[in-house]
């Protein structure tokens, strides 16, 4: 497209507009309308000539300074802009969040209000921003790496919702001193080995916060940095890598064309570093940036401005006069402070009705009180000053409830059903859409029994899996597996032996050894509608992906409120083997960070493909946790492998009993139901419990009703003490209040706290064994009857 002088003067006013809203969202901080703003002020010139590039289908995946690019693009108003300062807790006022993110957390809405998909293919699309800096980049990889999967997958052709023939873009952004971290790295080499459709705009404004390049970067030059990555002239896999002026805007216009043009015709990616960026309002409106930069920077700030630099340049150019551009830079600024204060009013006039309404509660209470002091002062100090925050409203309604308590209770059901409202408006407003809340949702999916056919064969617990990873590529073509080893090898366990072959190298594929990344691909498939069954290959190595499965994975519904989603099936297995790294089980450390995602501890193979058809009939996201030691374990092979679904959440009893109920998952049933056997010939009847799936934890709260009939409970597992098993202790004794039901003290078994030793002994004496199980049940049942159980050992 040829930029004409009226392209160059519209691109003009929306940095200018752009500019007057990191300027007017500044002043609203500090005149505390807003706690925080974080603006693109500086960063104008580059994004408007990265907008111009940016098709239908394509999809963002940047940070916190790209207000300019999203206006640009109309993927964000002004209005909304100013609503995510105000923390508009209303999705049609911030779509991005509905109030719940920082400002300049950018993010459209991909999904209907019932969850189905938009058709992503034909709008423009945003994922959404996290915080930590440079985690935008493994989901990034997973987005481009779509392109490629719809191009050359011959039976997505038709999911024409998600994508026309693969020519969808993902575009990334980057500041300079984010460069430094290991995730762009590690994203950079990702994109560069899958040669896929990704523009990544590194944003070079020097610094990160007060920190110069010369901390950051290498030779503080990050192209140059890069230049290993650029692919040979003329062919060869790599980048093509661009370094241009952040103020020169027909130079920004050429580069991104010529990036674009080469990415979607032929699926090569570029990298363009922006230099001579500026930040006129420093980093954020924490500090001041006259603290970290000297004069002569400050005036080289100044001077290299762009939009400055492109109003002088229009106006050398002879584009237009300055008479006509001072009057559309009034008109601009005058839209502008229009949108603000429209934003202003639409957050602010719900909260001040909220008000007078519980004013007048009070007001119509007071008069029948005999002692009204109290109410009068509230409804005094309500008509005094508008407050800021529905927290107020529902402080000082318990106040006044608490002031009035001696009142008639129908006279006081008005400002209880106030108090009520609002705290049930702020759970929807602030805790919803954690999980999925669709039809599609996990927990909704119907269970459907395991059959078994007469003569059932046995098969090894690998074979079990094969066979159900099979049914379930051949049933989806969107379903793609992809890890270390699970291509050619078919994973270290053979899970996936011959489904390669079978299904084709994109279905069943080899990645490179970087976890963070192989996460942050499913994330990205996954928001351009495939299913990803991504493979960890240990538990342990999940620490390497750990960061973004909590801050990206586990967030993106609940950071969009219900707008975006990623339903991502994460595969690893785990629990019992020997050795430091290889048979931790630090389940703890995971289901705490990852609240968003379901963890499903399966105890063999059966149950672990039940749990994965559930997931895969859902749009929720899942980890499951295959048992390490159990491959090998002969099981009886279902009938209906593809059908068959073990719901969330619903714990299975192994083996009843009526003295002790214990409580256990993964690899430790095995363990516990040994010692249980060996309990029972003393007389001791255990009733054995698997839980299944840790998140969500016994839905039906099953293990409480074992509580009911034993008063007795152990929790059993791998994880280090006050681990799991503190935390199942918490569901069973708290939330399920078995506290009642308790006749001796509740006691958790676990592993040691140091990491388990290798060998036979190492295990022996740092895990939880048949012995330990039995040995804690004996002292317990010995606590309860010492002559019936008497004390053996010391
Ligand atoms: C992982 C992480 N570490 C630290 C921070 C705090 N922080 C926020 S912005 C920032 C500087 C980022 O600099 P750069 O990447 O150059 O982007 P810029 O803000 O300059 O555009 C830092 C250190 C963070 N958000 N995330």
């Amino acid at each position: 497209m040829k930029i004409t002088t009226e392209i160059i003067v519209d691109d003009y006013r929306v940095m200018f507009r752009s500019r007057q809203a990191s300027l007017l969202g500044r002043k609203e901080v500090f005149s505390g309308k807003a706690k925080f703003g974080i603006f693109g002020d500086g960063k104008e010139a580059a994004q408007v000539a990265l907008a111009r590039v940016f098709r239908p289908g394509d999809i963002r995946s940047g940070y916190y300074r790209d207000q300019t690019f999203m206006l640009a693009t109309g993927m964000l108003t002004l209005e909304q802009f100013f609503a995510q300062l105000y923390a508009h807790a209303d999705v049609d006022a911030d779509p991005a969040s509905g109030g719940r993110q920082m400002t300049s957390h950018f993010a459209t809405r991909m999904l209907e209000a019932d969850g189905s998909w938009k058709p992503i293919a034909d709008i423009f699309s945003s994922s959404a921003d996290v915080s930590p800096t440079g985690s935008q980049m493994p989901r990034l990889v997973g987005l481009a790496y779509a392109s490629k999967l719809y191009r050359q997958i011959e039976d997505l052709r038709e999911r024409t919702r998600f994508s026309h023939d693969g020519n969808e873009i993902a575009f990334g952004t980057i500041g300079n001193a984010s460069c430094a971290e290991g995730l762009f790295w590690e994203s950079i080499n990702a994109i560069g080995v899958l040669q896929v459709p990704a523009v990544i705009s590194v944003w070079d404004d020097h610094y990160g916060i007060s920190v110069p390049n010369e901390y950051q970067i290498t030779k503080t030059e990050i192209a140059e940095m890069l230049s290993g990555f650029q692919r040979e002239q003329g062919g060869g896999t790599g980048f093509d890598i661009h370094r241009v002026k952040g103020w020169d805007y027909p130079a920004l216009c050429e580069t991104y064309r010529v990036a674009a043009e080469i990415a979607r015709r032929d699926h090569v990616p570029s990298i363009v570093h922006v230099t001579e960026m500026t930040q006129p309002q420093g980093h954020s409106t924490s500090g001041s940036h006259e603290r970290y930069k000297d004069g002569e920077r400050l005036a080289w700030e100044q001077e290299h401005d762009c939009v400055d630099k492109m109003r002088r340049w229009m106006l050398s150019q002879s584009m237009l006069k300055a008479s006509e551009l001072e009057k559309k830079e009034q008109e601009d600024r005058d839209e502008v402070d229009a949108a603000r204060r429209r934003a202003w009013e639409a957050a602010s006039a719900p909260i001040r009705d909220e008000q007078q309404r519980l004013l007048g509660e009070i007001e119509s209470l007071a008069p029948q009180l005999d002692e009204r002091g109290a109410l009068e002062r509230i409804a005094e100090a309500l008509r005094q000053r508008p407050v800021s925050a529905r927290r107020d409203l529902v402080r000082l309604a318990a106040d006044a409830l608490l002031a009035a308590h001696t009142a008639p209770s129908e006279r006081l059901e008005p400002l209880r059903r106030f108090r009520r409202e609002q705290l049930d408006l702020g759970r929807e407003r602030y805790a919803s859409h954690l999980y999925s809340e669709t039809a599609q949702s996990a927990l909704r999916v119907p269970e459907v029994p395991i059959a078994y056919a007469a003569e059932a064969p046995e098969l090894r617990g690998f074979e079990v899996l094969n066979r159900f990873f099979d049914v379930a590529l051949a049933r989806d073509p969107a379903l793609i597996a992809f890890g270390e080893d699970v291509g050619q090898l078919g994973d270290v366990n053979q899970g996936f032996a011959g489904l390669q072959q079978k299904h084709g190298p994109l279905r069943v594929t080899d990645t490179g050894i970087r976890e963070a990344t192989i996460l942050g691909q499913a994330i990205g498939m996954a928001m351009r509608g495939l299913r990803p069954l991504c493979e960890i290959q240990y538990l342990d190595y999940l620490l390497y992906a750990l960061q973004i499965l909590s801050d990206d994975l586990a967030t993106v519904r609940y950071r969009t409120k219900g707008g975006q989603k990623a339903p991502v099936l994460i595969r690893t297995r785990g629990h019992r083997l020997e050795g430091i790294w290889h048979s931790g089980s630090p389940m703890a450390g995971i289901i705490h960070l990852v609240r968003g995602v379901f963890v499903c501890v399966p105890r063999d193979m059966t149950r672990a493909s039940g749990l994965y058809n559930t997931l895969l009939r859902s749009d929720d996201p899942g980890l499951v946790v295959e048992v390490l030691n159990g491959y090998r374990i002969k099981e009886r092979l279902p009938s209906n492998l593809g059908e068959y679904t073990i719901p969330l959440g619903v714990p299975e009893i192994l083996r009843p009993g009526d003295d002790v109920t214990l409580v256990t998952y993964g690899a430790c049933c095995r363990i516990v139901l040994e010692a249980a056997d060996a309990l029972s010939s003393l007389g001791i009847e255990a009733e054995v419990i698997d839980v299944q799936t840790l998140l969500p934890f016994d839905r039906p709260a099953r293990i409480v009703e074992s509580l009911k009939k034993t008063g007795r409970i152990v929790f059993v597992d791998e994880d280090v003490p006050g681990g799991t098993t503190a935390y199942m202790l918490q569901q069973v004794i708290d939330a399920q209040r078995g506290y009642f039901w308790l006749d001796s003290p509740p006691r958790c078994i676990s592993a040691g706290e140091h990491r388990p030793a290798y060998g036979s002994d190492g295990d022996y004496f740092s895990k939880p064994s048949v012995d330990t199980v039995f040995d804690a049940v004996y002292d317990l049942m010995h606590e309860v009857d010492p002559r019936r159980y008497p004390s053996y050992r010391d």
